[in-house]
């Protein structure tokens, strides 16, 4: 999962591309990234780590001119090297930068036709950076001097007859303009909106409505699945649907935990999803056992706590904060003579113990992926004296690999692939353990004010909206994933080794 922003605005638009990226850092906490265009020359700055850490005073001043894409990248077990930071850049045609959510299947197969086809190099393993070499190739194709709306929206419609899988699209065509662009399943979201300024209009593109309220932009609307957004470099709006069969699937795990509470996505409120999601839970525990003795419902921050409050409003039932999040977080620092090692939940949660004591206590979370996580809160909960420790997941059990972009792609890395509720209630030592249904989960998210019926559920019911998707494939990804985290930890050895020696 990744967080994209570009800008057309009438002054410089580094420090509001800054901005949009600090609000979408949920999304992506590895590596950022901003370029601007002005006069016909790219201003680049990426780099592996957050976004405060990333931009200094002396980048700030380099990234001039009234344009710009920006880009912060989740952590996968393949994208650890600041190489892969977008924005990605090509030269040709015109010099177009991109920065890309999502995630292409049949990028093998692309990255094949771009070398042995289009005659083009990729210079790194992204699918990212292939997708730009694809939009780029088609552009080209159109053989302009100076590309028009219809050439940039016939570039998207080969983009969208080539690649495969989930990608929601920011592209910048030095000198000309930003495109914005979604699969023609919609599964990763994307909106754009505007604002008035002394100058004139200025417009946004970002992942995430949350970017555009807090930078003073309105928004305009989601793009429809498959449609592309074209805002030339003087401010003048194009739209055009680009797909020939679009249809929308966005994707409902946006809902559960990825997206912030106060985005909205596709019309719906991801906050008031949470909500929903919340009272459906608690139908369920009242269908499970009607005569349940909850004492307190305590979420576990912060994701979940939306949910866990209406699910105790509906239960008629306490709701606590038990649990207290340290938002300041540091590194962890390689001593000579230890081995790296990872952050515990405790040092993440402290547990408030007179929230616990003696008390049957339901703890809510948004998912239950791994099970590490809830493993050890839940013996936190025990050991400040809880007496029973229930546990529910406002999410449906995660079984399947996520190919569309979120970092969930080995099924054996999941607790709940191929194992029943109860089996995964005893490996995580709960009590008790409600996982939502998933058309509940569906009613919660689409049957609000504004009705969608179909989403892309993979990781709960393991059918991929592409259609490409089979055993070979998962098998495949699953073990580059092992070779490539594999390379990591030697990696992380190699390192220190070279500090203890
Ligand atoms: C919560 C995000 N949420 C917490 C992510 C943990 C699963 N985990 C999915 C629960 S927040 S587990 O955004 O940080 O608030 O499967 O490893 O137990």
């Amino acid at each position: 999962m990744c967080g994209i922003v570009g800008i057309v605005g009438k002054s410089n638009v580094n420090q509001a591309l800054y901005d949009a990226l600090t609000v979408l850092q949920h999304r992506g906490q590895d590596a950022a990234g901003i370029v601007t265009s002005h006069d016909g020359r790219l201003f680049l700055r990426k780099d592996n780590g957050l976004v405060r850490d990333v931009f200094h005073q002396r980048h700030m001043q380099r990234l001039v001119g009234h344009m710009g894409i920006g880009h912060v990248r989740y952590p996968t077990a393949g994208s650890s090297t600041s190489a892969e930071a977008q924005p990605f850049y090509v030269n040709s045609p015109y010099g177009i930068t991109l920065a890309h959510n999502g995630n292409l299947t049949n990028v093998e197969q692309l990255a094949k036709e771009i070398y042995e086809s289009d005659l083009r190099h990729v210079n790194t393993s992204s699918d990212s950076e292939v997708m730009l070499n694809v939009f780029a190739h088609e552009l080209a194709q159109r053989g302009k001097l100076q590309p028009t709306e219809e050439d940039v929206f016939a570039a998207v419609t080969d983009v969208h007859n080539r690649c495969v899988g989930g990608y929601a699209v920011v592209a910048m065509i030095t000198g000309y303009g930003i495109v914005g662009f979604r699969d023609p399943h919609g599964i990763r979201p994307i909106v754009f909106g505007q604002r008035h300024t002394d100058e004139g209009v200025e417009y946004m593109i970002a992942s995430e409505s949350v970017s555009l309220d807090v930078l003073g932009f309105t928004l305009i609307r989601d793009l429809a699945p498959g449609e592309a957004v074209y805002i030339t470099e003087d401010g003048k709006l194009h739209t055009r649907q680009c797909a020939t069969n679009p249809s929308l699937t966005p994707c409902i795990f946006e809902h559960v935990y990825l997206a912030r509470p106060d985005s909205i996505i596709d019309g719906i409120s991801v906050y008031k999803a949470r909500l929903r999601m919340g009272e459906k839970l608690a139908d369920k525990i009242l269908r499970e056992r009607p005569e349940h003795d909850i004492d307190v419902v305590i979420p576990i921050p912060d994701t979940s706590r939306t949910a866990a409050l209406e699910l105790a409003n509906h239960l008629g039932v306490k709701f606590r904060e038990g649990f207290v999040k340290n938002r300041y977080i540091g590194r962890t620092f390689i001593m000579p003579g230890q081995a790296a090692r990872k952050k515990s939940v405790r040092q993440k949660l402290n547990a408030i113990e007179l929230e616990f004591r003696g008390k049957n206590v339901m703890l809510v979370d948004d998912s239950i992926v791994r099970g590490t996580t809830c493993k050890q809160i839940i013996q936190m909960a025990r050991e400040a004296g809880a007496k029973n420790v229930y546990f529910c997941s406002a999410a449906p059990a995660v079984r399947y690999p996520n190919v569309y972009g979120i970092d969930m792609p080995s099924a054996h890395e999941l607790i709940a692939h191929n194992r029943t509720t109860q089996d995964v209630a005893d490996l995580i030592g709960a009590d008790w353990l409600i996982y939502q249904d998933l058309p509940d989960l569906i009613e919660a998210v689409g049957g609000g004010k504004i009705k969608i019926e179909q989403f892309d559920c993979a990781v709960f019911d393991g059918k991929y909206v592409t259609g490409d998707i089979d055993e070979v494939y998962l098998n495949r990804i699953e073990n580059a994933r092992n070779d490539a985290s594999k390379a990591k930890t030697q990696a992380v050895s190699a390192i220190i080794d070279l500090y203890n020696n």
